[in-house]
């Protein structure tokens, strides 16, 4: 077993961030109207009619001025978490980093004009901690995809592949050492898939790929969306964990309850994963303007202190 397997396995409990300068921007609303159907970082597709022209338009809104990266990481880290897992792209297409693919991206496209995993990455390096980045296999922005389904996992054209290999080049290039490429859905070809898993692993030994990339490509397995096998699984393995089901992006009407009663909850969800052998990873959906939801923050701090107390640091 490898160093950086063991090391993977080893970090147990870490951040997964949701956030895209569109959705978050949107938080579950268009024009007024809260869009309840799915995921609200999903909202491009699923819901209220939203044509690409309109939702493109939203990112000139995009400005984050209370975006902070080192305290993101101090907040992961309060709350007993190893590293955290970024989505650098997720299935509207929208890259919150610099690509030289497409002009839709953070720096390009907004006001903002600053690449988000960028300053993500000098953050974890000042502070020593990992960073992994979240990859959408689907893209609902590029033009030589196959069209929108409802599945999520629409095969993936050749034109679409070569982009996805490009992009995740420029994510193993540019930013240091990542520690999991978190490819999500699509359908790919075993040739596909493989084509990827070399890709990142001629470029970073070291990064671990996510077993949504399909055909058994990936170095770990993930479970599905907040699933809690109730069994010892003997290969490494993670489940993906919202503070709410409904949503990872940020939504602005969600309802939250009790800080103490969903901390309780995502406090039995990581000790049921990690006695079982997996990592858990729990998500957090920052709003557009950069800051991160109180209750969420309240839940991950209150579970640091758990940890600071039983668990071994
Ligand atoms: C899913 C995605 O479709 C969701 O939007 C979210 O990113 C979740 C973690 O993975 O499969």
């Amino acid at each position: 077993q490898s160093k950086a397997l063991q090391e993977w396995k080893d970090q147990k409990y870490s951040m997964f961030i949701h956030w895209g300068a569109i959705y978050s921007t949107l938080g579950g609303m268009w024009k007024g109207e809260k869009v309840s159907r799915g995921y609200s970082e999903q909202i491009r597709a699923h819901h209220g009619g939203i044509y690409s022209d309109n939702y493109a338009a939203v990112a000139k809104r995009f400005n984050p001025s209370l975006w902070n990266p080192d305290s993101i990481v101090a907040l992961a880290k309060a709350a007993g978490m190893k590293s955290v897992v970024i989505t650098s792209k997720h299935h509207d297409g929208f890259c919150m980093f610099k690509s030289a693919y497409t002009k839709f991206n953070v720096v390009d496209a907004t006001p903002y004009k600053r690449d988000v995993i960028k300053e993500l990455s000098e953050a974890c390096k000042r502070n020593g901690f990992k960073m992994g980045l979240y990859f959408s296999l689907i893209d609902w922005n590029y033009p030589q995809a196959y069209p929108i389904s409802a599945s999520n996992s629409d095969p993936i054209t050749p034109e679409h592949h070569q982009y996805n290999l490009n992009q995740v080049t420029e994510l193993l290039s540019n930013y240091g050492p990542i520690s999991e490429l978190w490819f999500d859905m699509g359908s790919l070809t075993p040739v596909q898939s493989k084509e990827l898993a070399d890709l990142v692993h001629k470029l970073q030994p070291d990064c671990m790929v996510s077993g949504r990339l399909g055909n058994d490509a990936g170095d770990f397995c993930v479970m599905g969306d907040n699933d809690y096998p109730d069994y010892k699984i003997a290969t490494p393995w993670q489940t993906p964990a919202s503070v709410y089901d409904e949503t990872w992006g940020y939504r602005s009407w969600q309802e939250h309850g009790k800080v103490e009663d969903k901390a309780h909850e995502k406090l039995v969800g990581l000790i049921k994963v990690v006695s079982r052998g997996g990592n858990y990873l729990l998500n957090i959906g920052p709003r557009g303007d950069g800051s991160v939801v109180e209750f969420e923050k309240d839940v991950l701090l209150r579970i640091g202190d758990w940890l600071k107390v039983n668990g071994e640091g």
